[in-house]
């Protein structure tokens, strides 16, 4: 089924310039891109957006770094856009991340980890009505 998943490059793979290599890797990798743009998010919404996190012993550092610098958040579609996504970034810890994935090349280590994806598609719904309004996300068939 083609689903959707929200993809955010976090403020340290933007501040290190890996943007470019990034949105390649998704336009190689077949997403189709609905949405995109950079933002910067206030203390507030990082930690809005990390809520299911809260109380957590890294909420405060990860939502310090989140609203610490500025992001590029995209809307992606594909078959099976969630686990899709995910292979392509591999695990949230680098030093777990298998060769070639996402994390595993930018990421510096697991709180400053280059990219998010969504973990479900309920989830993916969610975060992308988050940061996207229905008219901001473009097909191009
Ligand atoms: P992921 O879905 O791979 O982004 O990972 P999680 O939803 O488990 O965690 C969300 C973010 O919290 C991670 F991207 C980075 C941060 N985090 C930490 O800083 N330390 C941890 O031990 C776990 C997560």
């Amino acid at each position: 089924m083609i689903t959707r998943t929200l993809a955010i490059i976090k403020p340290d793979a933007v501040n290190a310039g890996y943007t470019g290599k990034i949105l390649d890797k998704i336009i190689q990798e077949d997403f189709r891109i609905l949405g995109l743009k950079q933002i910067k998010m206030s203390l507030q919404r990082a930690q809005g957006f990390y809520a299911v996190h809260t109380g957590k012993p890294f909420f405060e550092e990860l939502t310090q770094f989140m609203s610490s610098g500025p992001c590029i958040v995209l809307t992606l579609e594909k078959e099976n856009a969630v686990d899709s996504w995910r292979e392509v970034i591999g695990a949230t810890n680098p030093e777990e991340a298998d060769e070639g994935t996402i994390r595993k090349e930018f990421a510096k280590n697991v709180g400053e980890n280059a990219v998010h994806g969504s973990d479900s598609d309920e989830n993916g719904i969610q975060e992308i009505a988050f940061f996207f309004s229905e008219a901001e996300l473009i097909g191009n068939k």
